[in-house]
């Protein structure tokens, strides 16, 4: 006896029979290659002796990153496409359609967060893929250019800055953005070991207007889908997130002869402003977050009063202004809290994404997708930041999200099950058709 949900995700991929212009064939993605390539791409990056449960390190510019680029770029060519790197590190592969419309863009990231999960980012590049094997299987010749990318470097572990490849994409790029350190790497040299160019890094930027619409697959990495019990998330805007790095000075003492009251304890000023970080996140009405992801103690060793502590503080929300001023109440707390302690903060905004809605015409091919594959569907935020809100300031962007179990994410226990993975990739592949049919989303 089929469940609901089987029958649901054997009816979507029936449902898709719509007659579209010189179709031989319907188009629809093959569940049983993207499961085997989610698999196949899980184990670049996992821990040694584990099994998919254990989930991925593939941190940007690691080698597990590096290796699994270079199988993406083997698996694009079994697809019959030519993919390109630019200069940022980018992978795109393009696909028919009339050279004198702006492609349709879509796709995600492969790079993963330490002890990440093997859905973020990976499925919706590999529906991507799944996508361009289906209008070439199905004999579509598109109107537009269909063009699959894979974002450099997304999650923000690297460098302390996210969504980095689509951000020079979309014309973020500071002097002396390459020449930032991280893990004795110099950030140029990173974006060479992938592949791109820094000498020509400028090459990478695209002004508005290159692409007809941008859509990205992906986990919705928190819960409000699983509970629901609702296959397709709509997006209607991404967070915006303001990161910041901070350096507490104090003074390194022996741990055994140095009183109490004589301490400048860098370990101690930090933890108080972590405390504080989490309290004026909760103490406002609204779904503003705050959280402390990294801290390094120096000189980190058990009978030394820590002298200097390096840590992330950011904050996310839809409302810049709400930023703006946890911003302001961060700076005036930490103030307070060096005052008491003895010690020095700087604190440096380092790097901002802006919030971004989706497009109203993109969300409505993407409803439009999953009416046709019989999908009921839920609106809401992302959490989570994206590529897509840097390409949002370059052409209409527009997300779909299917269920993450529990809403675990960055991490091993992050789960969508393979029919919900399908089920997406299949509703991508309908959104892409139906801003196919359309000269402006
Ligand atoms: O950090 C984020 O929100 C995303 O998963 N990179
Ligand atoms: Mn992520
Ligand atoms: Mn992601």
């Amino acid at each position: 006896m089929l469940s609901r949900r089987a029958f649901l995700s054997m009816a979507g991929a029936a449902a898709l029979v719509q007659p579209v212009w010189g179709r031989r064939q319907n188009p629809t993605i093959d569940p049983v290659r993207l499961r085997r390539r989610l698999e196949s791409l899980s184990t670049y990056g996992r821990p040694g002796g584990g099994t998919f449960a254990s989930g991925v390190s593939r941190v940007a510019y690691s080698v597990a990153d590096v290796t699994a680029r270079a199988w993406m770029l083997e698996e694009m060519k079994s697809a019959g496409v030519a993919p390109r790197i630019d200069a940022a590190g980018n992978i795109y592969a393009r696909l028919g359609g009339d050279a004198n419309r702006p492609p349709i863009l879509f796709g995600s990231h492969i790079d993963s967060v330490p002890g990440g999960g093997n859905f973020d980012g990976s499925l919706g590049t590999l529906a991507a893929l799944e996508v361009l094997h289906a209008v070439q299987a199905a004999g579509i010749t598109p109107r537009h250019p269909l063009e699959m990318v894979l974002w450099a470097h997304e999650e923000s572990t690297a460098f302390g800055r996210g969504t980095a490849g689509s951000r020079i994409v979309a014309g973020d790029l500071k002097a002396g953005d390459l020449d930032q350190v991280w893990n004795g790497m110099r950030r140029g040299d990173a974006i060479r070991r992938i592949g791109g160019d820094p000498d020509r890094i400028e090459e990478a930027i695209r002004p508005a207007g290159s692409w007809h619409s941008y859509l990205e697959l992906h986990i919705e990495q928190g819960g409000t889908l699983d509970r629901a019990q609702v296959p397709i998330g709509i997006v209607e805007g991404i967070v915006a997130i303001h990161r910041f790095d901070v350096v507490v000075e104090g003074m390194a003492n022996h741990a055994g002869t140095t009183p109490m009251g004589e301490r400048q304890d860098a370990l101690v000023a930090a933890s108080t402003l972590v405390l504080a970080v989490r309290e004026m996140a909760a103490a406002r009405q609204g779904r503003q977050v705050g959280t402390v992801g990294r801290i390094d103690v120096e000189p980190n060793s058990p009978n030394v009063v820590p002298g200097r502590v390096s840590l992330s503080v950011e904050f996310r929300d839809l409302s810049e202004d709400t930023l703006r001023e946890l911003g302001d109440a961060l700076r005036a707390r930490a103030a307070a809290i060096a005052r008491d302690t003895g010690t020095t903060m700087t604190i440096d905004l380092a790097t901002t994404n802006p919030a971004a809605l989706a497009d109203a015409g993109v969300q409505d091919a993407i409803g439009s997708a999953a009416d046709r594959a019989g999908l009921a569907v839920r609106r809401l935020p992302s959490g989570a930041g994206h590529d897509a809100q840097m390409i949002a300031v370059l052409c209409p962007m527009g997300m779909i999200f299917v269920p993450s179990a529990g809403g675990v994410s960055h991490s091993p226990r992050e789960l969508t099950s393979w029919d919900d993975c399908a089920r997406g990739a299949n509703v991508l592949l309908g959104a892409v058709l139906e801003l196919d049919r359309r000269d402006s989303v």
